[in-house]
């Protein structure tokens, strides 16, 4: 009764087979009589996009009509994995389509699983956007995702030798979801220099005669909501050479190859995804994106904005900008730029509106992971926006200075840019400078945010601009998709899925703890997600694992801060301890496979050596026939978002250790605790709250806290180092040679033993081990651990994205949702 039937929908299995015979015969020209499985998932994305595309143009034209404010996410990542399996799901029509595909001869898994992912992100920022997108449509909150259409998303990830290698991951064929707006372009320009006039007034205005033009076009992808009639759009920007260079100047002047040339230079800005997570590398190409995104982004927003014939000032009552990281700070300057130099509006006119409109969301301390851009290089890029960047660091240290006159190092500190050789430009000031609302993404992450590296804004700004949100996961995708059968017991002792759209409502499952009949069955939907990941395991590894041994995974992109090193020396601790026993004792070890996964960034050689050294580890202990089934270890390669799918509902335990501090909420941990496993964690981030929420006797926390971690890094300098001595026994086998050439291992070793273990992974080991004894006496105790299990899952409510999203239109866009009825 929730949705209206219209042409060309269905509502029947034989209405779904209609749809599906006439799209592959017609839209793909093929016949039934060769349609393979990726034409099953052509022919099914293609039914469901029909009835997508129809609320889309719905949504819009209501959202137009109704002119009330809406919010705009940007963000140069957005880690969308898979679209087809969620389509069906949101739309709610997954069983039609299911039924009819078997009448057709097709297994629905099979056509899900020929879907490519679409990876246009790294990790935890990139994930977090794709859950607002989904969360902002399920709430009917008029909203709209801008990014970048990258021909390459995040490379592919082949393990050959144990070494990782780089695929490039071209994705855009037979890409179903989106559509190309050949006719929404703009202009974006570069380079250049600045003219100075004077108008009729007297009045001093800029102009920016730029170098090169290069152009934007649209591709929209639908995005539609859980059961409801509200798609939005998610709005990717791919680059061309504009027309005007390509075809007449040189084409006409007989340049033929440089003209062509010249398009595949416009063609790069928009062709490959950036595969640094919390790294600054300061690349030109990366700015060119930067601003090429944001300029084209803000263009759209501005003229959607002067069809409605409003006055400026009303501009952040209709708009809502939100900078995903400070990747796209340019959008505030351009902002500026577009008001004074464009529009004619004055400067404090034009900054009340930028600081009205926009709200920057931070997910990092790491000081390396700090975007600063050098000044000659964004002179030559962006010569006008360096002006108002300078300007808006005038006006800005000028009103520091009265209030605190005669503190020159606080204007240094807080200054735009930084005083180094060269000069650099600070993008996070300018971002908390030009927002009205600056968050972090978990409690302590936005302490750390407002007694560290913001503590002067805090200071000069009072504690109100600055907030914190903390992060969570969509429940559609992260429950009900990736493990079926346990959102439908859920759903079967709660009466229904309402839990999906509400996910407090979870808390009544503790009236369940007990019921033997229910924990019996919870039990074995964790066996079989468990089957269905040994199953992967083996299709990639070719190993086998026992299914009834405790599954321990820890997938999340490689960094020394997140210290996959932690774990993995905690499993050759775990080898050498084995290898030490008697048969006798043996019989006693609850069977263990440690599963990893991830990518390194590729130029991070240390990220590359861990990977390489649980490889290594792997290669030994896998084929010791004293071990067998006591303990395997797999890396599982290529660590995307429809792998973590089947990885997340199969865990017993999952690992979040990063050094305390240095993890800014982490999102996994949520993914795995809302599936059933347990987590075993460092008091870091988001771990922190969902021990609040579920109970401290219900997670295996270890390790020292964020606020000692200074006096330790301190006293690993000036107080001696005392390696730990399982450590370093660990050490010892590995530059015994036990795990190969221990040559390939050293600046692993040294990083840890000789310069400073910043990531105090020594000072943490022997808590690190004792918890893992602490998991596998607990293991043995099944009774225990599913109570375990049970109440945590009924305790994450707080979690859902869709809390999340309300915070941040409540506190940060002052937007409501909107809801869609049937007629337009
Ligand atoms: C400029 C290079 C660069 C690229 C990506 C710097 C920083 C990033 C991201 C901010 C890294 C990232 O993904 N951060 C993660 O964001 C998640 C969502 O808020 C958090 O859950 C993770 O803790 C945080 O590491």
């Amino acid at each position: 009764a929730w949705r209206k039937h219209s042409a060309s929908e269905f509502t029947s299995k034989d209405e779904f087979e209609r749809e599906f015979v006439r799209h592959i015969e017609t839209t793909l020209a093929r016949s039934l009589y060769n349609c393979d499985e990726l034409a099953a998932y052509s022919g099914t994305a293609l039914a469901f996009r029909d009835r997508l595309i129809i609320e889309w143009n719905r949504t819009q034209q209501r959202q137009t009509f109704t002119d009330q404010k809406r919010v705009y996410y940007l963000s140069l990542e957005f880690l969308m994995g898979r679209a087809l399996d969620n389509a069906m799901l949101n739309v709610g029509m997954k069983d039609i389509a299911r039924d009819g595909l078997a009448d057709l001869g097709f297994r629905i898994e099979d056509a899900i699983s020929q879907e490519h992912d679409a990876a246009l992100g790294n990790g935890g920022l990139g994930r977090l956007a794709a859950c607002f997108l989904d969360s902002m449509a399920t709430l009917n909150y008029p909203a709209w995702g801008y990014g970048l259409r990258y021909r390459y998303g995040i490379f592919k990830q082949e393990i050959v030798n144990g070494y990782q290698m780089e695929i490039p991951d071209y994705w855009l064929d037979n890409n179903p979801w989106e559509f190309p707006r050949h006719d929404i372009t703009v202009d974006i320009q570069f380079y250049g220099h600045v003219n100075k006039s004077y108008d009729e007034d007297g009045k001093v205005v800029y102009s920016w005669e730029a170098g090169e033009t290069v152009q934007a076009v649209a591709y929209d992808v639908p995005i539609p909501g859980y059961r409801t009639k509200t798609t939005n759009n998610l709005r990717l920007w791919s680059s061309k050479a504009s027309s005007g260079e390509f075809d007449f100047q040189k084409f006409n002047a007989g340049d033929y190859e440089s003209a062509v040339a010249d398009q595949q230079t416009a063609e790069t800005i928009s062709a490959v995804l950036y595969p640094n997570d919390n790294l600054e590398r300061g690349k030109e190409l990366r700015l060119k994106q930067q601003y090429f995104w944001c300029a084209a982004s803000l263009y759209d927003i501005v003229r959607r904005f002067k069809k409605t014939k409003r006055a400026w000032s009303e501009f952040p009552d209709q708009i809502a900008i939100q900078l995903n990281d400070t990747h796209p700070t340019l959008a505030i300057v351009e902002l500026q730029r577009i008001l004074i130099d464009v529009e004619g509006l004055e400067w404090d006119e034009a900054w009340r509106i930028v600081t009205g409109t926009f709200g920057y969301t931070n997910h990092t301390v790491l000081p390396e992971a700090l975007e600063k851009w050098s000044v000659p290089l964004m002179q030559n890029l962006l010569p006008r926006h360096l002006q108002i960047i300078y300007d808006i660091n005038l006006f800005f240290l000028q009103s520091v200075e009265k209030r605190f006159p005669n503190d020159r190092d606080m204007l240094s500190r807080v200054s735009i840019i930084e005083e180094s050789h060269p000069k650099m430009v600070r993008m996070a000031y300018i971002a908390i400078i030009g927002s009205h609302k600056v968050n972090g993404v978990a409690e302590l992450h936005s302490d750390l945010i407002k007694t560290t590296i913001f503590k002067d804004f805090v200071t000069i700004y009072g504690p109100d601009r600055f907030t914190n949100v903390t992060n969570g996961i969509t429940p559609r995708r992260w429950l009900h998709q990736a493990n079926p059968e346990l959102s439908a017991l859920i759903a079967d002792k709660l009466g229904g899925y309402d839990f999906l759209t509400d996910l407090t409502l979870l808390d009544k499952l503790e009236a369940f703890v007990d019921d033997k009949k229910f924990r019996q069955e919870w039990s074995d939907i964790k066996a079989r997600n468990k089957l269905r990941l040994a199953k992967l395991i083996k299709d990639v590894t070719g190993y086998s694992v026992n299914p009834n041994s405790l599954f321990d995974v820890q997938v999340k992109r490689i960094h020394e801060y997140k210290r996959q090193q932690l774990n993995i020396f905690g499993v050759i601790h775990r080898y050498l301890s084995l290898k030490a026993m008697t048969p006798e004792e043996r019989k006693k070890v609850v069977p263990r496979v440690s599963i990893f996964g991830g990518k390194a960034a590729p130029g991070y050689w240390m990220a590359k050596s861990i990977i390489y050294l649980i490889n290594s580890v792997a290669a030994v202990v896998n084929k010791d026939e004293d071990i067998g089934d006591l303990l395997k270890v797999i890396f599982i390669e290529d660590y995307n978002v429809s792998k973590a799918e089947i990885i997340c509902p199969a865990s017993d335990i999952s690992e979040h250790i990063s050094t305390a501090g240095t993890e800014a909420s982490g999102t996994s941990n949520m993914k795995f605790v809302l599936n059933g496993g347990l987590i075993i964690g460092t008091c870091d981030g988001a771990n922190i709250e969902i021990t609040r929420e579920i109970g401290e006797q219900n997670i295996f926390l270890f390790g020292n806290l964020a606020e000692d971690v200074d006096d330790l890094r301190h006293r690993h300098f000036y107080g001696g180092f005392q390696l730990d001595p399982q450590l370093k026994r660990v050490f010892e086998a590995i530059k015994e040679g036990t795990f190969g050439d221990p040559s390939s291992f050293t600046s692993l070793i040294s990083s840890i033993e000789e310069h400073g273990d910043y990531y105090l992974v020594s000072d943490d080991f022997n808590s690190y081990i004792a918890t893992h004894d602490m998991v596998d006496k607990e293991f043995q105790n099944q009774e225990e651990w599913l109570a375990k299990s049970i109440t945590s899952v009924a305790r994450m409510g707080f979690f859902s994205m869709d809390r999340v999203t309300n915070e941040y239109a409540d506190s940060i866009w002052n937007v409501e949702p909107l809801d869609i009825e049937d007629e337009a």
